[in-house]
């Protein structure tokens, strides 16, 4: 996946230098950022906070690196630094680069590799940016939401923990919550606390450590948090009618990964009516599960207020452009038997996944596809084969309108095979490639011209 990244460093150069790379970025070649899951593929990301800022989502995750000799905890979180992405239509992520280095942290004595769950929020012209480390959370602040964030002095006093989730009320004011869950009134000025810290009664301990995530929604205060039932994490919420209670436990947001990737952690958002969930699992790293990935779908509210289960996909959110390489790998839905994912390259997983199709009659469903305007007139599909085959490309239904029969010649190097398109569809569809003989072929991507 390409992303568009940018980096800070200093102040003044910073401006120019970002607006430069933007206009660079924005000048080559279209943007490949993708809308499936995971949201990053150049790097670990996880623990994800999405908030919205004028008009784009801003997603503050933190970043997992694998520790190496003098640096960090073999076998445990490795975590130096943040930063930040953000996406005006949840496709395409701008990656604007180091955010906060724990170096740059003036109360840390030590480095901690343990720079864990952040969040962001906005109130009276700056951007308050909060994070754990050592044992303590601080803020750190900016006037804009991609930084430079300035650390304060000191960590947040009276407040002892991990996970910081702020929640800013109608009338200004804003709480801290934090751990397994404790809460406390934050000062005006956002880096002090204006109450004493309060363990939030009636959630369902034990199992509780991490992860509060607090919002408000038509005068429902929700709290979401990780719960540790059974070996792993899944996401439960409890609502109440003021930010510190008392909660009534609610439901699961989020059943434990079947990867079997201990920790969850999200946040929830709303961007242009519809709600989302971020949160993380461990795509890009199977086989240990401090490396995480975050991921993102989307979540839907009963009329009652409650919160219907999220269900984890590959697809993701987003509208992907047909001109550009549709990942069906990160399927919306796929046939019972005859479809499997590998990685494109175990040893270069940043690379991702591909789709392997071995049945007759095999299907893959990829939804939200954008065909624009433009008549496109071919699908190019980049394939391997070690049989041969033939791929049929339809919309709307496993058996709606036939857009290609794509012959694919058996050669188990990879190369792109093109056919001509018999209809030409606008606008946006679900996309349908079916296996229509008993063979096996594997499909990196397909897109349109
Ligand atoms: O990322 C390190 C820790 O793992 C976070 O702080 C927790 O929420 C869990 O995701």
């Amino acid at each position: 996946m390409l992303l568009k990244s940018v980096n800070y460093k200093s102040e003044k150069i910073q401006f120019s230098r970002y607006s430069f790379i933007l206009i660079i970025l924005y000048l080559i070649g279209p943007n490949r950022g993708f809308a499936q899951n995971p949201l990053i593929l150049d790097q670990f990301t996880a623990d994800p906070t999405a908030r919205v800022f004028d008009g784009r989502v801003y997603v503050y995750p933190s970043h997992d690196i694998l520790a190496s000799p003098g640096k960090g905890r073999p076998g445990w979180f490795c975590m130096e630094d943040y930063h930040v992405f953000s996406s005006e239509n949840l496709t395409d992520w701008t990656d604007h680069g180091v955010i906060l280095t724990q170096t740059e942290v003036p109360w840390l004595e030590r480095k901690t590799y343990s720079m864990w769950a952040p969040d962001c929020v906005y109130k009276d012209g700056q951007y308050y940016f909060y994070f754990p480390t050592g044992g303590r959370i601080g803020a750190a602040i900016a006037d804009k939401p991609y930084g430079p964030f300035k650390p304060e002095q000191q960590p947040i006093a009276g407040v002892r923990g991990i996970d910081p989730g702020v929640l800013i009320d109608k009338d200004g004011s804003a709480y801290l919550f934090w751990g397994g869950i404790s809460v406390a009134k934050l000062k005006d000025n956002m880096v002090e606390l204006d109450s004493q810290p309060q363990r939030i009664a009636n959630l369902p301990r034990p199992g509780l450590i991490e992860g509060p995530f607090p919002f408000k929604r038509n005068g429902i205060y929700y709290l979401t948090y990780p719960h540790e039932v059974n070996g792993a994490e899944r996401l439960e919420y409890s609502i109440a009618s003021s930010p510190t209670g008392p909660y009534e436990w609610k439901g699961v947001i989020m059943d434990q990964s079947v990867s079997g990737c201990w920790t969850n952690h999200h946040s929830i958002v709303e961007f242009k009516g519809q709600w989302y969930l971020f949160y993380h699992d461990r795509d890009l790293s199977p086989d240990f599960d401090k490396n995480r990935s975050i991921r993102a779908d989307y979540l839907y509210f009963n009329d009652d207020g409650t919160i219907q289960k999220v269900i984890p996909t590959l697809r993701g959110v987003g509208i992907t452009n047909a001109a550009g390489e549709i990942q069906i790998d990160r399927y919306s839905a796929v046939s019972p038997e005859g479809v499997t994912v590998a990685f494109v390259d175990p040893n270069q997983k940043q690379k991702g996944w591909k789709a392997i199709l071995t049945a007759q009659n095999a299907w893959i469903r990829y939804n939200k596809v954008d065909f624009g305007r433009e008549k496109l007139k071919s699908v190019s599909i980049k394939t391997s084969s070690s049989t041969g085959g033939v791929i049929d490309i339809r919309i709307d239904a496993v058996d709606g309108p036939l857009l290609a029969k794509v012959n694919i010649a058996d050669n188990t190097d990879w190369s792109v095979v093109n056919s001509n398109l018999s209809e030409n569809p606008s606008g946006a569809h679900d996309l349908f490639v079916m296996l229509k003989d008993t063979k096996t072929v594997e499909i990196d991507w397909i897109k349109f011209e």
